[in-house]
């Protein structure tokens, strides 16, 4: 059974960072119940759920996939880009200790676990505003002796690499091309967001089901016209925090 570790929305929430989206009011009370129904979801697709308490004075803190990276073998401890968010880190060290060894990026690097995507051995780091070079290097250290190949991608306005491209499944990415070449894929096959939907390509798969987002009607009925099982939940109130799907969760396998 797999392992979700998650954290409860903070007081603070709406002082979270934003870099391509504008400050819009958030309900905190409708965070926290969407919130809430995400946990649900993991828990109904086999999770079992670890829920750390709240953070009062770190606004983005319930964004747990960006302090680290979890694989197999390893867990590697990121250096999160906004200062902010650097001391989100440290709670997520305690809770993944028992279950990984961990490594940790260190400074100058910086790295959110949103610019990290794990395709088997090969990670592909999102060249954004919170990932630099040095991290790049740091994390092909890191990880040489478990035999990862780590490459750096250029992105176009958005947060995250997983807010371009996320794994739907072993073979299967979705992707939005206009903020990540798809030369960087070959060997997968690609879904593409709806024009309209340029945010629908962060998509959860857990088990046999995809958790997905009740935003994107359109890149969700492609998804289920290619024979992907949905799992739909509202997180308005989140992305209004310029958060996904993936980045409220860290699954351990
Ligand atoms: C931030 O800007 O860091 C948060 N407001 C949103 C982080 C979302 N994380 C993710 O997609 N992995």
């Amino acid at each position: 059974m797999a392992i979700a570790i998650t954290r409860q929305v903070s007081p603070r929430f709406a002082e979270c960072e934003l870099t391509h989206i504008e400050r819009v009011p958030i309900d905190l009370g409708l965070a926290r119940t969407q919130h809430f129904t995400y946990i649900q979801a993991l828990a109904s697709l086999g999770c079992q759920i670890i829920e750390l308490p709240e953070e009062l004075d770190l606004p983005d803190s319930v964004f747990v996939e960006d302090a680290a990276v979890v694989l197999p073998e390893v867990a590697v401890i990121t250096r999160p880009g906004a200062e902010s968010r650097r001391p989100e880190t440290e709670s997520i060290i305690h809770a993944l200790a028992p279950y990984r060894p961990l490594v940790h990026v260190t400074e100058p690097a910086t790295i959110d676990g949103g610019d990290v995507l794990v395709l088997g051995k090969h990670i592909y780091v999102g060249m954004s505003t919170r990932s630099n070079e040095e991290a790049i290097m740091q994390m092909q250290e890191l990880l040489d002796n478990y035999g990862y190949m780590v490459t750096g991608v250029p992105l176009r306005d958005c947060l995250h690499l997983k807010s371009a491209a996320t794994r739907v499944d072993a073979s299967t990415l979705l992707i939005n091309k206009n903020w990540v070449d798809a030369s960087h894929f070959p060997n997968f096959k690609l879904i593409e967001v709806d024009v309209s939907e340029p945010y629908a390509a962060n998509c959860l798969p857990i088990g046999d089901s995809i958790i997905y987002p009740t935003a994107f009607p359109k890149t969700c009925a492609e998804l289920e016209q290619q024979g992907h099982s949905i799992t739909s939940i509202n997180v308005s109130e989140l992305a209004k925090a310029e958060g996904a799907v993936t980045c409220c969760s860290l699954i351990i396998e």
